[in-house]
């Protein structure tokens, strides 16, 4: 299979086990697995795959994707983050390192500091375990993203919930700007 195939085929998974199950006649565990065949059928069902896709190609895209975005774990298999659809779903709650990133863009940045980061259209916020990834994320909406840091170690400390999602993206619950700063800045960009 070539790159361009894998993506393709991974962003349908993404769609189906992100943001549309119900689409493809499936309904998701509280942990956001179905089992591998259930998946496997809808999946050729809805997209005519041909030769039709099997477990072996997901693996295959799963081992040569830039992010880890997906785990299969004894026959199921289930979107690691990026959650929108409104039952949410159970991540593993997870004491965090004292540091988390955040990338996005300069035109956010107001309303960020003005209303924390919100989960926006998916379940939970989304943050990065070191500033590479966060500048990846952040690339998607501005050339030159903004990375903010999070001081996630005080937000656990005082109740805010986090989860992980692979070994470079974590999940919370929304994060008040007093715990976010711009890296750089001598002044915290708190309210
Ligand atoms: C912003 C991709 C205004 C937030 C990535 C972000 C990630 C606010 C956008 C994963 C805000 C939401 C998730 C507020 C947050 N006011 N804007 N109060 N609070 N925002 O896509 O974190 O390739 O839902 O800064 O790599 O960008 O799909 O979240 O810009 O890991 O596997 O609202 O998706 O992974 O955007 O990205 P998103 P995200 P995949």
């Amino acid at each position: 299979m070539d790159q361009s195939r894998r993506t393709y085929i991974s962003k349908k998974m993404s769609y189906a086990l992100r943001h549309n199950p119900g689409k493809y006649g499936f309904e998701l565990a509280r942990d956001g697995s179905v089992t591998v065949s259930r998946f496997l059928r809808a999946m050729n069902a809805m997209h005519h795959f041909d030769p039709a896709l099997t477990e072996e190609d997901i693996r295959e895209i799963m081992a040569n994707a830039d992010k880890q975005r997906f785990a299969i774990e004894n026959g199921r298999i289930r979107a690691l983050y990026g959650h929108s659809f409104p039952m949410q779903i159970n991540h593993t709650l997870t004491r965090p390192p004292a540091v988390l990133f955040h990338g996005t863009s300069h035109k956010a940045l107001p309303s960020i500091m003005e209303e924390g980061l919100l989960p926006m259209g998916r379940q939970y916020v989304h943050l990065s375990a070191d500033v590479e990834t966060a500048n990846q994320v952040g690339a998607r909406r501005d050339s030159h993203p903004v990375i903010l840091k999070v001081d996630a170690a005080r937000a656990e400390a005082d109740g805010v919930r986090f989860y992980v999602g692979n070994d470079k993206v974590w999940l919370a619950d929304q994060i008040p700007p007093k715990y976010l700063a711009v890296p750089g800045d001598n002044q915290e960009l708190r309210r």
